[in-house]
């Protein structure tokens, strides 16, 4: 990847496009294609096709997706598989029709049997029954992985599936009710701070582990990626020890926190002093998700940012942007 390449960035709008945008930039990287919703709609097949004939992208990096937390999957499984799916075909089949160089392609670690053998490795995938909650969501995750390996046997495509962690950062989604937690929380204990409201509801039994990754350090892991595998062989050999073209490769923090712990580290980072009520008649989701990244580690990467300095950051990237704080 030179910094010259035309790299198409889908979902350059996203927490995760976005921060790719910001640390490709960062590194001397300027030809940088990026579609609105507006001006593509990634779920348009025809569409998608004349782009990339136009556009000719060299790379992509495919971050665009239906994405919500625990309650929008459960409320709105037929969106979550319908969208992602189209998604997927679109832009799977473009870039492959057109022939792209290479191409990361972002799951998700709920693709993984709810109940793996923690840390979850990457040879879990299709071994058990998914959690239900977001049952329809990682379907269409999945279809994406096996599309992009069996385009890479058949066609002799280079799309790699990296797997991250939950993430979470500046630019995340803030609304009341479709967020994931570490911003959900975020927002809740920011207002109750500003009522004076002196006990705040989360979700659930407060039990469950869950293992959060910083969205820079996942866009660093992304770019790292598509380096290290673009100075393998062309037969696409290693990554952490693996055929990069046949495998995924998980993309983790290397450490999980209770729903309970997560809620008191926000708490006390937001500055929320009140006392946390458990609310169990919410859905828990899957018990435990930690991922095990060896196989990225073997590569030479680690994540930077810790946990508490990532909320804290993200808070002040919150409070710098209060039209979010007004969400729905
Ligand atoms: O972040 P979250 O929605 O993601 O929820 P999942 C994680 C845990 O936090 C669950 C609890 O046990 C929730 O019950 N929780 C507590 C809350 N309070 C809240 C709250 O106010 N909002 C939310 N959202 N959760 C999603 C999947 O699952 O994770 C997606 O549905 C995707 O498919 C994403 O994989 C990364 O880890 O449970």
């Amino acid at each position: 990847m030179q910094p010259s390449d035309k790299i198409f960035i889908a979902g350059h709008r996203g927490l995760v496009g976005s921060a790719l945008v910001r640390q490709l930039r960062s590194l001397g990287f300027e030809n940088l294609l990026l579609r609105s919703r507006q001006e593509l709609d990634l779920e348009d097949i025809a569409a998608v096709r004349a782009f990339f004939e136009k556009e000719r992208p060299r790379h992509v990096f495919f971050a665009a997706a239906k994405v919500g937390g625990i309650l929008a999957n459960s409320s709105y499984p037929a969106d979550f598989i319908h969208d992602n799916l189209l998604i997927q075909l679109s832009v799977i089949g473009a870039a492959q029709a057109t022939n792209v160089e290479k191409m990361l392609f972002l799951g998700s670690s709920c693709i993984y049997p709810k109940l793996a053998e923690q840390p979850i490795r990457e040879e879990s995938l299709l071994t058990g029954e998914l959690e239900p909650t977001n049952e329809a969501y990682a379907i269409a995750k999945i279809a994406g992985i096996i599309m992009c390996r069996s385009f890479n046997r058949q066609y002799g495509t280079r799309f790699i599936s990296a797997m991250p962690t939950n993430l979470y950062g500046e630019g995340d989604n803030f609304e009341r009710a479709g967020s994931h937690v570490l911003p959900a929380l975020m927002r809740r204990f920011h207002d109750a701070k500003l009522a004076n409201q002196d006990e705040i509801v989360v979700w659930g039994s407060g039990s469950p582990r869950r293992e959060f990754l910083h969205v820079d350090d996942m866009a660093d892991a992304s770019i790292h990626l598509m380096r290290v595998w673009a100075e393998t062989a062309d037969d696409g050999s290693v990554v952490g020890g693996q055929n990069a073209l046949n495998e995924i490769v998980n993309i983790g923090y290397g450490e999980d926190v209770s729903i309970r712990d997560l809620a008191e580290l926000v708490a006390e980072l937001v500055g929320y002093r009140g006392t946390l009520r458990f609310d169990t008649s919410m859905p828990d989701g899957t018990p435990r998700k930690l991922l095990d990244s060896t196989r990225l580690r073997a590569t030479g990467w680690r994540p930077r940012i810790s946990l508490r300095d990532g909320i804290a950051r993200t808070y002040e990237w919150f409070l710098a942007h209060p039209a979010v704080a007004r969400l729905g």
